[in-house]
């Protein structure tokens, strides 16, 4: 089994995999580390990563980038609908509501939905850790910002189902880095000490995430996370786009936002523009010629002017900061990663916050796929770890709403028991809209089936097993009709809301995959228990107002509550039935949709390969005729008659001329004919060469024999 990483970035994507050496980052066919998150339609086939991003100007209607923060959204999302006018190809409205891409794609007119945008890339990623590996990738473990919630974790987790991935888990990419940088700590405290405390800033090109995981030794557990989902590198390309825009406006009258073209290569030459002014205090030119209209601009900008157009963007990194700090104010260290942490007033203002320099003892750009590398190698069973347990927080409250109002009170239990006649309804939602940066709060609704009373009519016992799964995607896994058998001693009826707060994850005893318990709100004691080991957990907080209710405290109010572990009860004897559960209102692709795009992914994976084998096919014919023409009047020269020489250097002529005019564009065994036609006559050639090249070598080898 292989053991792959990848951290999916808005603008950036890396690989990591580990090897017996440990964990390393992969580069691809251009010896890039950095996979451009960008994936490009053409006629005959599309092109990904870097190839991909060498199109972004050249066709920019159907080159896409920045899709990342679409997954889950619905094309009428403020994001989605902010973001539009600002993008070079076409977003289009899908049946379902959702955002889908529209672009010329062998020659018609197609939409595509982010699923499968994404599944694209992750088939690129997949084909480069495949390269490298030498194997085929198919279990990997994948980053997602800690803010993404039920509706954009389910896009994501189907596009990686298109590419033809397993993945594992979805892990928050401050979760990673902090894992990367745990892993091989030997100095973290025992479990006994007071744990390490560390802050971990990522700023990437979209998104500004914190956190702060505690540290001991074999174990590290979020304490809390922060973000400003839409404060990243961009913004501040953006903020100098706007600048030159207005300048090239008043020097040369250029209209440059009516050109997509134009503005395409100005928020390029903007870029790099911000990253030299990390490192330049002085002035800096920004120069591109033929820019529109036949003229060439110029401008200049240095970092002062530069802070001082981003002040209103500086100031907002602070407050994920004091929120992140209500959660302790004991750090160890300020750990920063991400492309945009170079920016210098950035790193200035984190570092000023917590009065202390921040640290970047970890790669910036390749912790986070790292850090997948690593949980990838702690969840496979090939693989060899030490042993560390993760413990990650959902930042955002969930509520399970039971909707019928014969409400009975369920005990208090591993999981949540309902007294029921019939089939009943549960609807899960984020409770605290306001803090979502996501407009619409509903998970999801589940009908949990087939429930039928006692046979003396009275109400069954259902338990409903609920869950957050490893990905942080919440759901109904099961549901079970308990049977009354002799001798059942009464259930303890406790008045609790059914209200589920989404709680943390704990390795179980019993389970091979970390798992998420759940944590219940009874009677204001906050507790949680993991429903396949039954042990009891730690309050962690949940959601922020949850967090001022029950301040992160170790030990649990009320943990003899636990009716399983008492002892006193007599033995009970109960038939248990599954009970099929129809999940409803769920944000993802149909199932039957999903399987059309995984078969559509490898429909365009074999035209790409069709179309790769047909382009070699033609440059092997163009390579032929410019070698074997410089050939010709050299090294061959002795091995052919000047006659055969010239009729075979006009046919090299014509064949190159053919390549230009009608050979340009054919069928791949039109140019592995070709091919076959010239090496008739430039094979004997070389035949001949070759033989009496080899003679003399033949001899030299016996001689040593001898
Ligand atoms: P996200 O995490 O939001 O999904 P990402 O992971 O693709 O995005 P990164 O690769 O971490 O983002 O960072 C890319 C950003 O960092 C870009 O905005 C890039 O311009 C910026 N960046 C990279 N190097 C520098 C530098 N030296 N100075 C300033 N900014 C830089
Ligand atoms: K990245
Ligand atoms: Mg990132």
């Amino acid at each position: 089994m292989s053991v792959v990483g990848i951290d999916v970035g808005f603008q950036n994507c890396y690989i990591a995999v580990a090897r017996s050496g440990g964990i390393e980052t992969i580069a691809n066919e251009y010896s890039d580390r950095c996979t451009p998150a960008c994936v490009s339609l053409a006629s005959k086939n599309r092109t990904i990563g870097n190839a991909a991003k060498g199109q972004i100007i050249t066709n920019f209607k159907n080159t896409i980038h920045g899709f990342k923060k679409f997954h889950g959204r619905a094309f009428d999302d403020p994001y989605v609908q902010r973001e539009k006018p600002m993008l070079p190809y076409s977003l289009h409205k899908l049946a379902s509501g959702n955002t889908g891409i529209k672009v010329r794609y062998l020659n018609e007119d197609k939409v595509f939905t982010i699923e499968q945008v994404t599944a694209m890339l992750l088939t690129k990623l997949k084909e480069t850790s495949e390269s490298a590996l030498k194997k085929p990738v198919v279990d990997c473990v994948i980053s997602v910002p800690s803010f993404f919630t039920d509706a954009e974790r389910r896009s994501v987790m189907d596009a990686t189902q298109i590419a033809g991935l397993n993945c594992l888990r979805l892990i928050n990419d401050t979760t990673a880095v902090a894992l990367a940088y745990g892993i091989y700590k030997q100095d973290l405290p025992t479990p006994e000490e007071k744990p390490r405390n560390v802050v971990f800033v990522d700023l990437g090109h979209s998104s500004f995430q914190l956190s702060i995981s505690a540290f001991n030794k074999g174990k590290l557990k979020i304490l809390a996370t922060a973000f400003d989902p839409y404060l990243g590198g961009r913004n501040f390309d953006e903020v100098l786009v706007e600048h030159f825009c207005e300048e090239f406006k008043a020097r040369y009258k250029l209209n440059v936002k009516e050109n997509p073209r134009a503005l395409l290569r100005l928020s390029q030459e903007c870029e790099k523009l911000k990253k030299l002014m990390s490192a330049n205090c002085s002035d800096l030119p920004i120069n591109i010629e033929c820019f529109m209209n036949d003229i060439d601009v110029t401008g200049k900008m240095n970092r002062v002017q530069f802070e001082e157009l981003c002040a209103s963007l500086l100031m907002r990194v602070e407050a994920p900061l004091k929120a992140v700090m209500e959660q302790s104010n004991e750090i160890y260290a300020v750990e920063v990663v991400g492309g945009a942490t170079r920016i210098p007033s950035v790193k200035e203002r984190i570092s000023k916050f917590f009065g202390k320099d921040v640290s970047t003892t970890l790669n910036a750009d390749e912790a986070v796929a790292r850090g997948c590398a690593l949980q990838c190698a702690i969840m496979s069973p090939a693989f060899k770890v030490r042993e560390f347990s993760i413990t990650d927080v959902v930042p955002f409250p969930i509520t399970l709403q039971h909707l019928l109002s014969c409400n009975h009170p369920a005990p208090f239990s591993k999981v949540i028991t309902f007294h029921k006649k019939e089939p009943f309804d549960l609807e899960a939602f984020y409770s605290l809209p306001q803090e979502l940066p996501y407009p619409d709060i509903r998970i999801g609704h589940f009908s949990v089936q087939n429930v039928v009373p006692q046979p003396d009519g009275d109400s069954s016992k259902v338990k409903v097993k609920v869950r957050v799964n490893v990905h942080g995607i919440f759901s109904v896994s099961s549901a079970s009709l308990m049977e009354k058998q002799k001798g059942e001693g009464e259930d303890v009826q406790m008045d609790i809301e059914p209200t589920v707060s989404v709680g943390f994850e704990h390795l179980c005893v019993k389970e091979t995959e970390p798992y998420t318990p759940l944590d219940f709100i009874v009677k204001g004691n906050y507790t949680s228990i993991c429903m396949s080991c039954e042990s009891l957990r730690t309050i962690i907080r949940v959601g922020t107002n949850l967090s001022k209710m029950f301040p992160t405290k170790e030990g649990v109010p009320g943990e003899k509550q636990d009716p399983g572990a008492g002892g006193s009860k007599p033995k009970v004897k109960v038939k248990s039935t599954d009970l099929p559960i129809l999940a409803n209102n769920i944000r993802q692709l149909d199932r039957g949709v999903l399987n059309d795009f995984v078969e559509y992914e490898g429909q365009m994976i074999i035209q790409d390969k069709l179309e790769k084998e047909r382009n070699d096919a033609k440059n092997a014919v163009e390579e032929y005729v410019y070698d074997l023409r410089d050939k010709l009047c050299s090294i061959y020269e002795k091995y052919t008659t000047e006659e055969d020489s010239n009729r075979l250097t006009l046919m090299l002529g014509d064949t190159e001329n053919w390549l230009y005019e009608e050979g340009e564009d054919q069928a791949k065994q039109v140019y592995v004919d070709k091919l076959d036609d010239l090496k008739r006559f430039g094979q004997p050639i070389q035949d001949r060469y070759r033989e009496h090249e080899d003679r003399p070598r033949a001899f030299e080898e016996m001689g040593k024999k001898i």
